[in-house]
């Protein structure tokens, strides 16, 4: 006990307070050496909706299936994706919604004609609970392929060059831009209550649903789920069998800005860490969950994040982290708790 608490606090030192510096520095660090910054156009979306097929009850009459496609005027383009959301038709009021960001296989995992269905997005079961299911397709908003910063959304707001700026966003904050366009279509529909909206996301997924909610405060929660090295997971805590920055970096630059590149190997020296990102969504809901046997993603690093982030919070219980045996993966072990403690939290 003793030898595991002085083990945790030399592998601590260091870690920056969480309040270090403003609310404004840090997202402006965040934003221009890591998930990059978006053009001002994009933040000012032109946005239409179109109905892509009539509403449907489904579900043996549990939900009502809306289908939209969303139309995105850019300078340079127009960008169109389909988002589906099941809502429950016996609510007496407007119900809070989960929008699920899908990073695997549309046609398998976020199934409108519910042929297919997957733990990954359990729909009847999230109606069954009270709650609207929303899910859209990551891919549909830009292609996760190194190639892709001069295709799908980026083809709308930047211009080709053979230089991505520094600065500019990665596909991280493209995709979370989508789970904003779905949050802009979702204030229009009534039987939803647009103020308790919950992005989700699994892995690359759930870096992206962070990014989301740090960079949209109209999400009133964030579902974090096994989001790993650049999500939840501290870089300071030097797992040795956990993603590092120069792990990442080699991956999936693409996914940051080009800033992110010089951080590499720096992850204990670096003036800033994640459990500060996490704590940019105080006062809101977050809930972070890890799998115990996914140290790739780190659990102890996004366990202590959370710990170091929590002093944001007057409120403490509006962080909760969560671990279940088993591997990486999205199944409905996680979603029940994502669900129990949104219920705890008056959901
Ligand atoms: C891994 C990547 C992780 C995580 C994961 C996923 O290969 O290294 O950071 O994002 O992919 O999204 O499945």
């Amino acid at each position: 006990m003793t030898t595991s608490i002085l083990l945790l606090a030399t592998t601590l030192a260091g870690v920056p307070a969480w309040n270090a510096h403003t609310r404004e520095e840090t997202l402006k660090w965040f934003l221009e050496n890591e998930y990059g910054v978006r053009p001002a156009a994009a933040e000012r979306p032109d946005v239409r909706f179109a109905p892509l097929e009539p509403d449907a009850v489904m579900m043996d009459g549990a939900a009502l299936r809306k289908r939209v496609t969303i139309i995105c005027k850019g300078p340079h383009g127009e960008l169109k994706f389909p988002v589906t959301a099941f809502i429950p038709r016996d609510a007496k009021a407007p119900v809070p919604a989960f929008l699920l960001i899908c990073n695997r296989a549309p046609d398998k995992n976020i199934d409108p004609t519910r042929q297919e269905k997957s733990e990954f997005w359990p729909a009847e079961e999230i109606v069954r609970r009270g709650y609207a299911a929303v899910a859209f397709h990551n891919g549909d908003i830009a292609p996760d392929l190194n190639s892709g910063c001069t295709e799908g959304v980026f083809a709308c707001y930047e211009t080709k060059k053979p230089h991505r700026r520094r600065t500019m966003w990665g596909t991280l904050s493209a995709w979370a831009w989508g789970a904003s366009r779905v949050l802009d279509w979702i204030e229009t529909v009534s039987a939803i209550d647009a103020h308790r909206v919950a992005v989700i996301g699994h892995s690359r997924g759930g870096k992206t649903a962070l990014v989301a909610g740090v960079t949209d405060p109209r999400f009133a929660m964030a579902c974090v789920n096994d989001s790993g090295c650049s999500g939840a997971k501290l870089n300071r805590m030097d797992l040795p069998k956990s993603e590092h920055l120069a792990d990442i970096c080699a991956t999936f630059p693409y996914w940051f800005c080009g800033n992110y590149i010089k951080l590499v190997n720096l992850d204990r020296e670096l003036p800033y860490d994640q459990h500060q990102f996490l704590a940019l969504m105080a006062p809101r809901l977050v809930a972070v969950h890890s799998a115990a046997d996914d140290a790739w993603a780190g659990p102890a690093g996004e366990e202590a994040s959370c710990r170091l982030a929590r002093p944001a919070w007057d409120d403490p219980s509006k962080v909760d982290y969560f671990i279940r045996p088993g591997k990486h993966d999205l199944n409905l072990v996680d979603w029940n708790a994502y669900m129990d403690f949104a219920a705890s939290q008056g959901w």
